[in-house]
């Protein structure tokens, strides 16, 4: 229900109002829908997240309005260029501190805009804080069951990517028996096959394991492309994720080393792709439902 937090400062004159729009519009702020009418105007900007904090005992020494930034040495040089083109000089340094550590791990600093006005800008001094909150797939295969499609062509390096489809399930939770293999002749029967499985709705996701080599398959492109497009039309018709572990690569060697040996194991990347997007889906699922 609760959509955002908006604060109303006023603003003494006239000038004043514009150059403040001009600052948050050149400090990267979203411009707002703002209004007019006869009694006066407002400009908006608006903020990725909002944060509404009560205090009780002693309040922190900081403005009422906290901007939190990325980059905060590159914000403190752009409000003091636009305080040094608006202000006489000896004001700037009384309205502009330096920034300075703060006892929540934070770095700060305050400027004061107008009389009315007085802003604090400060960074995290961890990256992750204030993430925006997004759904994001777990990296747990238990409980689900998953099918893996493998081309028997090129055994040699089918045979690993499949061992690394397994590692990375088993790993995650998965148990032998809620695997299914499914070995086809070749690349281009890999699609058909996903799509009957897909279309069990017995599964949480499909993994997708092949190689095709350039140098020795003939029409190559058109191979690929169909088994690339055959694949995805599987995953984007029945709704089930369908992880793509088909290899493309000039020769053997460049197949092997992405089987295990030097570029890891896109059998194993594959999985795990299979497995986060099975995760989500059930988040999402959960989300509608
Ligand atoms: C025929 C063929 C060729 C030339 N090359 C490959 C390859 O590099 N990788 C692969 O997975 N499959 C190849 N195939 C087999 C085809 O994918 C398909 O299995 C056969 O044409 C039978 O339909």
């Amino acid at each position: 229900m609760i959509k955002g937090l908006t604060t109303v400062a006023q603003v003494a004159s006239e000038e004043a109002f514009t150059q403040l729009a001009d600052l948050f519009r050149a400090l990267g702020f979203e411009q707002g829908k703002g209004w007019i009418d006869a009694t006066g105007k407002g400009e908006s900007f608006l903020a990725p997240l909002g944060n509404l904090e009560f205090v009780t005992g002693r309040m922190p020494s900081v403005p009422s309005l906290l901007v939190e930034v990325t980059q905060l040495d590159t914000v403190h040089a752009a409000v003091e260029a636009w305080l040094i083109a608006h202000r006489r000089t000896e004001d700037v340094a009384a309205s502009l501190s330096v920034s300075t550590l703060t006892h929540w791990n934070s770095r700060l600093f305050t400027v004061n805009l107008t009389p009315e006005l007085t802003l604090g800008f400060w960074e995290s001094e961890n990256p992750l804080h204030n993430r925006p909150i997004a759904v994001e797939g777990d990296l747990s295969a238990a409980g689900k069951r998953f099918a893996i499609v493998v081309a028997r062509w090129n055994a040699v390096i089918t045979d690993r990517l499949l061992q690394g489809s397994l590692d990375a399930l088993h790993r995650s939770g998965c148990p032998r028996q809620d695997i299914e293999i499914i070995r086809v002749p070749g690349a281009w029967e890999i699609p058909s096959a996903a799509r009957t499985l897909a279309e069990s709705k017995r599964f949480a996701a499909i993994i997708t394991l092949g190689v095709l080599l350039r140098g020795e398959t003939a029409h190559y492109e058109a191979i690929y492309n169909e088994v690339a497009r055959g694949i995805g039309q599987s995953q984007q018709e029945t709704g089930v994720p369908h992880a793509f572990g088909v290899l493309t690569c000039e020769t053997l060697e460049q197949a092997l080393d992405r089987a295990g040996l030097k570029a890891g194991n896109k059998g194993f990347e594959a999985a795990i792709a299979a497995i986060e997007m099975a995760s989500i889906q059930q988040k999402l699922a959960e989300v509608k439902a």
